[in-house]
């Protein structure tokens, strides 16, 4: 193939491309994903189980103080919990296994403080094992959320001691389970028994997790593997590079000057691939409260979260919280089918896929993309993609569209990475261009899709 010559191809993605004279197509510099980053990013949705004593006592944060004995969900079915999930396209659940009161799903041989103390299947119970089950039935991962930050244990503050105890936790989880997908490191770090903070053995954990789950992926501020988003509102950063300079977040719970910026959009020269997370909650609440049944997010708002998440190269972390009879709520179940309606019938017909493209390289950091769709249709989203396989390049972008040569820009924008979802006026089309108007490195193809709806 000459690789000066325009090539023409029906293929989403670009097959081949023209490159100035005398530059030749190199290897992709950056930092890319392994091959557990790569799958945890194309899973685009995961559900977030918020569940324990404060389902029963109706806080937020339990102060550690609460009696086992509160804990008894009457229909405790964690097949609901999975199926509700896969309802949603959902491809994992990610449970609090213990949260910041300490109190532990499983029965944990490092405290009493657990379910085993639970009136629940008269103490014999394990949340994490039902959940794992049902996971692996549903065809689903597991991931598990284990609070550093514990209300309950003495051990806390003390901190050799607390993180001995902390790695026999997280030995027990990643031991006695099968795969576990996703380990989840919250940053909260609040004060111990008289005041006693914690001071974490972060790579410890991180060493240990590794060890006894190879493929999981860590999540954090500080990664290692994939990083918080920097808010809890559901919205990824624009740009949002999946490579961090590891130096500006070194560990979870990290403040100061820049973090959270370094959160949001990561960093275009960052030597680190670790993509951001956007953990939110369908309800006000982390945890469930009967007084938020009226306030579960519509599918309208969901749709335009997995705009600013998934569409914005982020993982889409949803936090849907158990009732105190153990099942996800008739509406937030409603709600979560309606999200898959909405973005399989938004989803369903790529009107660019029989089109006729055309890519060039127009310089070190550009590159124009043309489509000829054949006929006239009239589009409302596109939907952009790098092949994050081979890492990610595009900085900032143009996208026009034209019946005859008539141009209008249809969307501006910085990032694309995985995933970049516009929504624009529907606007009739029978050409449209893709413009890279800067990247980091050589452009690569980037997949254009077309769709007509512009849903909410
Ligand atoms: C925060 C916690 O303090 C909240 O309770 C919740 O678990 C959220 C996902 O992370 O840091």
């Amino acid at each position: 193939m000459n690789r000066r010559s325009f090539l023409y191809t029906t293929a989403g993605t670009l097959a081949a491309c023209s490159l100035p004279r005398g530059q030749t197509r190199s290897t992709p510099s950056g930092p890319r994903p392994s091959p557990s980053q790569l799958a945890w990013q194309r899973d685009e949705l995961a559900l977030f189980l918020h569940f324990g004593v404060n389902t029963f006592t109706d806080r937020e944060w339990g102060d550690g103080h609460e009696d086992p004995s509160i804990f008894n969900p009457s229909a405790l079915d964690a097949r609901q919990w999975a199926r509700s999930a896969r309802s949603a396209g959902a491809r994992a659940l990610i449970l609090t296994a213990k949260h910041h009161d300490g109190f532990c799903l499983w029965p944990t041989r490092t405290t009493s403080h657990s379910v085993a103390a639970s009136p629940w299947r008269s103490g014999k119970g394990d949340v994490v094992r039902e959940l794992v089950e049902a996971c692996h039935t549903e065809g689903l991962k597991a991931g598990l959320y284990l609070s550093p930050w514990d209300r309950n244990n003495p051990a806390y503050g003390d901190s050799p001691k607390y993180n001995d105890l902390y790695c026999d936790q997280l030995t027990e989880l990643l031991t006695q389970y099968g795969p576990i997908a996703e380990v989840w490191f919250d940053g909260a770090n609040g004060e111990g028994p008289n005041g006693r903070r914690q001071v974490y053995d972060w790579p410890r954990f991180w060493g240990l997790v590794r060890r006894l789950q190879p493929s999981a992926v860590m999540f954090s501020d500080a990664g290692p593997d994939v990083r918080w988003c920097g808010n809890e509102k559901g919205t990824a950063g624009d740009p949002n590079w999946s490579m961090v300079n590891p130096d500006a977040v070194t560990f979870p719970g990290a403040d100061g000057p820049g973090v959270i910026d370094a959160l949001q959009h990561g960093d275009r020269a960052g030597t680190v691939w670790r993509p951001a997370e956007v953990d939110v909650s369908i309800r006000p609440g982390w945890f469930y409260h009967p007084v938020e049944d009226d306030k579960v997010r519509t599918v309208d708002n969901l749709e335009g979260l997995y705009f600013s998440s998934v569409g914005r190269n982020g993982k889409l972390l949803l936090n849907v919280p158990p009732t105190r009879e153990g099942l996800l709520h008739p509406t937030d179940v409603a709600r979560l089918a309606g999200l898959r309606a909405r973005l399989d019938s938004m989803f369903e017909r790529d009107l660019a896929r029989d089109a006729r493209r055309k890519f060039s390289v127009t310089g070190s950091g550009s590159a124009i993309m043309e489509l000829d769709l054949g006929r006239t249709v009239t589009i409302g989203v596109a939907r952009l993609e790098e092949d994050i396989a081979r890492g990610q390049s595009v900085a900032r972008y143009t996208l026009y569209g034209a019946v005859d040569d008539d141009w209008k820009a249809l969307a501006h924008g910085s990032t694309i990475g995985y995933a970049k979802l516009d929504r624009f006026e529907p606007v009739p089309v029978r050409r449209v261009r893709l413009t890279i108007e800067e990247a980091a490195e050589i452009p690569e193809g980037v997949a254009v899709r077309l769709y007509s709806q512009i849903g909410s």
